[in-house]
């Protein structure tokens, strides 16, 4: 059986900084308005978490915070993927008993590893903890492109529940999502959320959703409806915007549309640089909703 808990509209949250680590009043704010906007849950410490800037520790403050903040009230998948084995089992132990619903992991990072290194760290994660394993495979940023057949033989482990697929391989997905019924997968691309849903996405998982979730919660509905005019025309007026942040940077474009839009959410860590009037000028006519 499909986990109802895990499918639907999940924000890619972006982490809040102030000098120190993790400004955690922001971090809870934002969570706070991203579950009042309706969606289902929020995906942690991922990739548009600035993640792979963040130790380990300021890693765990982030996901107390966010699971403090939303409690039971929306899903919470923590993504505990770091360059190490041994640094991925450690967070994934803390976020089970942090009271996440779900754990997610990137492939293996940095070195290029064979298919049968990639695998044996799914099996080593998914026998550490009782919470699903949702794959998070986005070769673009990875380097590692898995051919259908062996994302199948990933998603055989029975621990684990899905995948989050960024790719425009929509075939593959459709595939997979063939092969396994029962487990969810998401669309990573936010541009593209319409033609995963089409090719069997349960939901998707974006950076973008941080700025738009009501407008990315309105393509999915109306996907469900059946009412393809409507998600197509949201799906363009998201496009508006994923295109101009795509022009300036998605993270840093991301913050600064928060900020020009009344919520100041910090700048990004370096290397990421704060983006100048350039940038200010491609994103504040945007429509945000
Ligand atoms: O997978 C995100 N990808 C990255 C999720 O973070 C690299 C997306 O949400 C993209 O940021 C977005 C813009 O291309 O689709």
């Amino acid at each position: 059986m499909k986990n109802s808990r895990l499918t639907g509209i999940f924000p890619a949250m972006l982490t809040a900084f102030d000098g120190r680590g993790v400004d955690t009043a922001k971090v809870a704010a934002h969570a706070k308005r991203l579950a009042d906007a309706g969606v289902h849950g929020l995906y942690v410490g991922g990739s548009s978490g600035e993640m792979i800037l963040m130790t380990e520790a300021e890693r765990k403050t982030l996901l107390e915070t966010v699971i403090g903040a939303v409690g039971d009230r929306i899903s919470v998948i923590a993504h505990i993927g770091t360059t190490s084995t041994a640094g991925s089992l450690e967070l994934a132990r803390h976020a089970e008993k942090a009271g996440a619903h779900a754990l997610s992991s990137v492939t293996p990072l940095y070195y290029k590893y064979g298919f049968r290194e990639v695998k044996h760290y799914y099996e080593r994660l998914a026998a550490e903890t009782s919470l699903p394993v949702i794959i998070y495979n986005i070769p673009a940023l990875t380097g590692t492109t898995l051919s259908t057949a062996q994302l199948s033989e990933i998603l055989s482990i029975p621990n684990v529940g899905g995948m989050k697929f960024t790719s425009s391989d929509f075939f593959q997905l459709e595939r997979i999502r063939a092969a396994f019924p029962d487990k969810v997968f998401y669309n990573g691309s936010d541009e593209m959320l319409l033609s995963g849903l089409a090719a069997g996405a349960d939901g998707g998982i974006g950076s973008t959703y941080n700025n738009q979730p009501k407008r990315m919660l309105k393509i999915y509905n109306a996907y469900l409806a059946g009412d393809m005019k409507t998600a197509l025309a949201e799906q363009a007026k998201a496009n508006e915007m994923i295109a101009a942040l795509l022009k300036v940077g998605v993270l840093p474009g991301c913050k600064m549309l928060l900020k020009l839009k009344g919520f100041d959410y910090g700048e990004c860590r370096e290397p990421f640089l704060p983006l100048g009037e350039d940038a200010a000028k491609e994103l504040e006519g945007l429509e945000v909703e």
